[in-house]
């Protein structure tokens, strides 16, 4: 009967030449969007971030405060953060040992860690959250001998 024989010719068909690329090809873009749809979910759904940052009685080393808040813009508790520092200008020349921030008593969502920075001038901040959820975020600050701003030219 013709009925029985055409499924396994169309499928041989295809599965051959230009059939198999064109699946290859619908996968991949498939891929694509899934991975799309799911960085604009992750977008809509991320955790406000602030940092500030500000000089200490001892030389090079800053007390920097960061402010975390979920997507409703409530006080996220128990994050574990982790600081690092890097010089964009410098890439590499810098080794800044890790800081875990530590929460801040009776001030919900705020958490603070002491970074010895190399030098002064303009620093990229990496603020790593392991939890309640994983997070990167990075801020870059100009800091200097008494103060520490942000700078929006960059
Ligand atoms: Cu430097």
């Amino acid at each position: 009967m013709l009925w029985s024989r055409s499924p396994s010719c169309s499928t041989s068909n295809v599965l051959s030449g230009v059939g198999r690329s064109l699946i290859a090809t619908a996968l991949v873009m498939l891929a694509a969007c899934l991975a799309l749809g799911s960085a604009a979910v992750a977008q809509a759904q991320r955790q406000k971030v602030d940092l500030a940052c500000r000089p200490t009685e001892q030389a090079l080393t800053f007390l920097c405060t960061i402010s975390a808040a979920d997507p409703a813009g409530a006080p996220v508790d128990g994050a574990q953060i982790t600081l690092t520092a890097d010089m964009p200008s410098m890439p590499m020349a810098h080794n800044v040992s890790p800081v875990k921030a530590q929460p801040v008593s009776s001030q919900p969502g705020k958490y603070e860690g002491r970074l010895r920075l190399g030098m002064l001038g303009e620093w990229a901040i990496k603020i790593r959250f392991e939890a309640p959820q994983q997070d990167v975020v990075v801020r870059k600050l100009v800091f200097e001998k008494d103060k520490v701003s942000s700078n929006a030219a960059h």
